[in-house]
């Protein structure tokens, strides 16, 4: 009223239903809802909740689910329980389900599980689209590898394909950014043949040493670019930049600062989406990088920094300490907050972050001391690579 400018701060919001916590993949498997638990309750710690607009969003309808996704595929989802899957082989072997590996296993609540956290991505993009947030959150989110009609890698319906779709009601141009350590391959497959949407996802590609086989889901490579029909206005609109075991906290700021920028300034996103995968850091359970916390907060403030509508989503993040430490930092970095290495002492769940043999009782611990993983990556690798990224956003400019 007296014109008096608001500080120069971002409006962040929070999407998180709490149900979600509750549902498990089964012992065994690496991906543990509850780790969003350990990262709600740091953020209440740290009191990050106060600098934030907090929104609990109702499950996504199958009629929503539905702008993407098949609806045989959602009956299927919808009406699948581990008692009587039995019955339906057929169904769970052409839908992706169970199988030999059981990445995606049938468990209680599947459909509400799956419903909570697209309803949380599509509700955060909403609030981008009002003008309500210029940064929305959902740490839930982010299940990149989930195909129109498949379930794949962990993701049974892919919400940051949901919430694209609902930006692109009003946004011309939106760039997707996933620095996952895995290839962010339902994101490109869906948008491949528009030009509306730029994908762009950093990851670990080749054969693994660990395994025995090519690291998930094994494409992405440097030369993979989206459709190569010269017709198609989806040529050229999709960037991979492969990456080895091993990769530092500078050499990954480097390549992620110096080709996202380009990207960003040639194709003029009006919108961005960055999936926020956290198996990117060192002594993950899957990954295979050698990130601090830091240098994987660094990509979210150099996103934030574009000045676009963001949405900044989770994704895998198979060290659950780890993942509730770094998504908690990158909440601070959202809001515009410095937190202390000194964790606050009444976590409820604080004895999850004490008794390591480092890190114990701290935000910031050196992840890269406990890491397996040899540096694979040499400076004249990386120089090429971004050589070859350079290279391929020349059909950008037609
Ligand atoms: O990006 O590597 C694979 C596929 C297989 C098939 C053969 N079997 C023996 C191994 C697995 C090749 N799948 C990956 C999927 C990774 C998905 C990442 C998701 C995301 O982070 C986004 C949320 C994989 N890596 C590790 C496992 N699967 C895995 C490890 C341990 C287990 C337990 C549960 C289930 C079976 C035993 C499982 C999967
Ligand atoms: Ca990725
Ligand atoms: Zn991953």
């Amino acid at each position: 009223e007296y014109g008096i400018e608001k500080p120069r701060g971002y409006n962040v919001s929070f999407h998180y239903n709490p149900h979600v916590e509750y549902h498990h993949f089964g012992s065994s498997h690496p991906m543990k809802p509850w780790r969003l638990t350990l990262t709600k309750q740091l953020v209440i710690a740290y009191g990050l909740e106060y600098a934030m607009d907090l929104y609990e969003p109702r499950p996504a309808s199958k009629d929503e689910l539905a702008i993407f996704h098949d609806r045989e595929y959602l009956s299927f989802l919808e009406a699948i329980t581990p008692q009587n899957m039995k019955h339906h082989d057929e169904g769970m072997k052409a839908y992706g389900f169970g199988g030999e590996s059981n990445d995606c296993p049938v468990f209680e609540g599947l459909w509400n599980y799956v419903s909570l956290y697209s309803g949380a991505s599509m509700h955060a993009a909403q609030n981008l689209l009002n003008n309500q947030s210029d940064i929305a959150i959902n740490w839930s989110g982010g299940l990149h590898h989930a195909k129109k009609k498949e379930a794949s890698g962990f993701c049974y319906i892919n919400d940051i394909v949901l919430a694209i779709q609902h930006l692109l009601t009003q946004h011309q141009r939106v760039l997707y950014i996933d620095i996952d350590v895995h290839h962010g391959d339902g994101v490109e497959q869906a948008f491949e043949s528009s030009d509306r949407v730029f994908t762009l996802s950093y990851h670990k590609h080749g054969f693994d040493r660990h395994y025995g086989y090519q690291f998930f889901p094994g494409t992405g490579d440097i030369h993979e670019m989206g459709p190569t029909d010269p017709t198609n206005p989806g040529k050229g609109h999709a960037l991979n930049i492969p990456i080895d075991d091993g990769i530092d906290d500078d050499q990954y700021k480097w390549l992620f600062k110096t080709i996202t920028d380009a990207v960003v300034e040639k194709y003029r996103p009006t919108a961005i989406v960055l999936q926020s995968g956290a198996d990117s850091l060192g002594g993950d359970r899957l990954g295979r990088f050698n990130l601090n916390i830091k240098a994987h907060g660094f990509c979210v403030e150099t996103v934030k920094n574009y000045g676009r509508p963001m949405l900044l989503i989770g994704g895998g993040g198979y060290t659950p300490r780890n993942v509730a430490r770094t998504w908690c930092h990158e909440t601070a970095v959202c809001v515009g907050a410095s937190l202390h290495n000194d964790l606050p002492t009444h976590i409820p769940y604080i004895q999850a972050f004490q008794g390591e043999e480092n890190g114990g009782g701290i935000l910031y611990p050196e992840l890269h001391n406990r890491s397996r993983h040899d540096n694979l990556n040499t400076a004249k690798a990386l120089q090429t690579l971004v050589q070859r990224a350079m290279e391929n956003l020349r059909y950008l400019e037609g």
